[in-house]
């Protein structure tokens, strides 16, 4: 494995985003659409780009092979609709095919597990899922949709969600102490820069590959210090040993000027996280099978940001 790079020679050997234009007219419009004009002048919602899912690190450049990180997008999902709820406009940046908001109840082996044919040769909703599919198709329209109030992007690549994510945190919407990082995505540590990749299939004939991962640089501290400065920002940390997980999560609060870590186990991630700020530490537990753990997180999150954006404000009449 080779050193760090530097973010802009990592940027400046991407593969460019196919679609940039699109995404940043899409920005430009969500952040019209979630803009308030008041006397005062023109305000915005509060906004937090969400990002789900792990990112793929491609061997070869026509891609058949390639490293992945573990997560299913589940908590990106469900805490989406949570800020929904909460009155955020949500950026919801994720990887293709991972789980979506108001789609988490799908049966993971079928959708037809969901429907009936009735006495008529109508398909309808099996009687099981009318209720979830009810209350889930309202939160869609009025809150996601109909609202205009959720954004979503896709990646699968590291490549993809870098470029993606600095676009996100130099756009109007998330720049100010109105905007929120919400980093739950399981992003490469280690990739194989483009350049130095197979153009073509890896053949086994060859005998078993040799190659040089390079270290991704640390976006975080970049996002702090230059794309988003004043937005409040949380970032995830997963780890397998419990014996260093507190410890980790303290050190990314304090190297990447972080407002908030969460911190989490493998093993019981779904069960319990800790939100490490400064000075404290505060588990958080699913209370029962039938609540999502994130809908204590968002709740706790959203007042912390409240405040900060209240701090900001007095910070700001007091100059
Ligand atoms: O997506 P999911 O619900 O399956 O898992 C969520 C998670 C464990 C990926 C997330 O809580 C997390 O810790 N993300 C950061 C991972 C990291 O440290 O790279």
């Amino acid at each position: 494995m080779v050193g760090a790079e530097d973010p802009e020679t990592f940027f400046e050997t991407a593969p460019p985003l196919r679609d940039a234009d699109a995404v940043r007219t899409k920005l430009q419009e969500f952040n019209a659409r979630n803009s308030i004009i008041s006397a005062g002048g023109v305000d915005r919602r509060p906004t937090v780009c969400v990002t789900s899912g792990g990112t793929t690190v491609p061997l070869e450049q026509r891609c058949v092979r390639y490293i992945d990180n573990f997560s299913s997008g589940h908590r990106g999902a469900a805490s989406t609709e949570y800020f929904l709820k909460a009155g955020y406009a949500v950026i919801f940046l994720h990887r293709r095919g991972s789980c979506q908001p108001y789609c988490r109840f799908l049966p993971d082996d079928s959708f037809l597990k969901f429907l009936d044919v009735n006495e008529e040769s109508k398909v309808q909703v099996a009687e099981s899922h009318q209720t979830a599919v009810k209350e889930s198709i309202w939160d869609y329209c009025k809150v996601g949709y109909g609202g205009g109030s959720l954004l979503k992007l896709q990646f699968t690549t590291i490549f993809e969600y870098l470029q993606l994510l600095r676009m996100v945190a130099t756009s109007v919407s998330t720049v100010g102490q109105r905007g929120m990082f919400y980093l739950a995505a399981a992003v490469s540590d280690f990739y194989v820069p483009w350049d130095s990749m197979a153009k073509h299939k890896i053949q086994s004939a060859g005998g078993p590959p040799e190659m040089r991962l390079s270290q991704v640089p640390k976006m975080l501290a970049v996002l702090r210090d230059q794309w988003a400065p004043l937005a409040f920002c949380v970032s995830f940390k997963l780890e397998t040993n419990s014996d260093i997980l507190v410890q980790k999560a303290d050190m990314a609060l304090n190297k990447y000027k972080m407002n908030i870590v969460v911190a989490n186990l493998l093993a019981t991630y779904k069960e319990q996280v800790i939100i490490v700020t400064n000075g404290a530490r505060n588990t958080v537990r699913r209370r029962n099978s039938d609540e999502d753990l994130e809908e204590q997180i968002i709740k706790l999150l959203a007042q912390k940001h409240s405040k900060y954006i209240c701090g900001s404000q007095m910070d700001a009449t007091r100059v």
